[in-house]
């Protein structure tokens, strides 16, 4: 995708591109908000100087997952609750990239639970950025994984019946190691804690709270805008995960935003033999101690 236009010099003198806007116009509806999200993700790439052809996004399908196709990295449009396995296929075929994913809360919590559970136990070096709108976009507003009890939507005309998923009290039960919540109404914030996730070493959760200004009628940015509150400014400790439980607990009339824990563990990528000696891309093909294993089996 083009249509960058800052640079970095590269060792051999020729201006390398950073991420930008691509040709491809957002199509999202006036006012939605992933406008703030994909803002911050190009902010904190940006910021972060890695050039354009170092990065990946991959998404899966939803009105947010049409993120990748608006900047000027390198992307993939998966298919609906694939964007982690896919974006980890990335990163162990070339552990030099910086690799993000990206999503709405029913791609990412209800068909791509699974995936989204185990990449936070393997911690997987990558970005997970989820547009959190608590209502299925695309479909024209179904109740998704984190719609609150009660709310009237397309599939629940009587309200919705189900417990709503936290999802970040999820990251922390599954050991995602940099957990965050930011809100589209706060563009900066949320780039601060995406060039956060990205610098950490290991599977970092930003989880944006991205209003449907179409089909959710409750949550919207005036809804969040008298709820949220910065963890930061209230002296939380990201380090203490006792607080980090207390504070994922917190929902209704104050929302925090801001990191709520960051811990160092190994990585995947340390502790699996073969990525541990280097990118794929970069080893030469075939299988080591292939000699070895077949000679047990003759
Ligand atoms: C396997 C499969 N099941 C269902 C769908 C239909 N589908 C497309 S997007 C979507 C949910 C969209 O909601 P969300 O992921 O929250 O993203 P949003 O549109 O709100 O950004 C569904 C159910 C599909 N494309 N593929
Ligand atoms: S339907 Fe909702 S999520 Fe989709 S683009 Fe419109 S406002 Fe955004």
């Amino acid at each position: 995708m083009a249509g960058s236009s800052a640079q970095v010099p590269s060792v051999v003198g020729t201006p390398l591109p950073l991420v930008g806007k691509s040709t491809t116009k957002p199509t999202w509806c006036p006012g939605c908000g992933d406008y703030g999200v994909v803002a911050a993700v190009e902010m904190a790439v940006k910021r972060l100087k890695i050039p354009s052809h170092n990065v990946v996004i991959v998404s899966g399908i939803g009105c947010s997952s049409n993120l990748p196709h608006f900047l000027s990295s390198y992307g993939f449009h998966a298919i609906h609750g694939r964007s982690i396995p896919v974006a980890e296929g990335v990163r162990w075929a070339n552990h030099g990239l910086t690799v993000l994913a990206t999503g709405g809360d029913g791609d990412g919590f209800g068909i791509g639970a699974g995936h989204f559970v185990h990449a936070m136990r393997r911690n997987v070096d990558l970005t997970y950025v989820t547009m959190d709108n608590q209502i299925y976009g695309l479909t024209t507003g179904q109740a998704s994984p984190t719609s609150m009890m009660g709310q009237k939507t397309k599939s629940t005309p009587t309200g919705v019946i189900e417990n709503p998923l936290d999802p970040i009290a999820l990251a922390l039960a599954c050991g995602a190691t940099y957990i965050a919540r930011g809100f589209s109404g706060d563009v900066k914030q949320m780039a601060d804690l995406i060039a956060g996730g990205i610098q950490h070493k290991g599977f970092s959760f930003v989880d944006a709270l991205s209003p449907c200004v179409t089909y959710n009628k409750i949550n919207t940015f005036d809804w969040f805008r008298q709820r949220v509150y910065k963890l930061d400014a209230a002296g939380h400790d990201p380090t203490d995960i006792h607080k980090a439980w207390e504070k994922a607990l917190e929902w209704g009339d104050r929302i925090p935003t801001g990191l709520f824990y960051t811990v160092d563990r190994p990585t995947y990528e340390d502790l699996e033999e073969v990525l541990a000696a280097g990118p794929l891309a970069l080893q030469p093909a075939g299988l080591r101690g292939k000699d070895r294993l077949l000679d047990e089996f003759i």
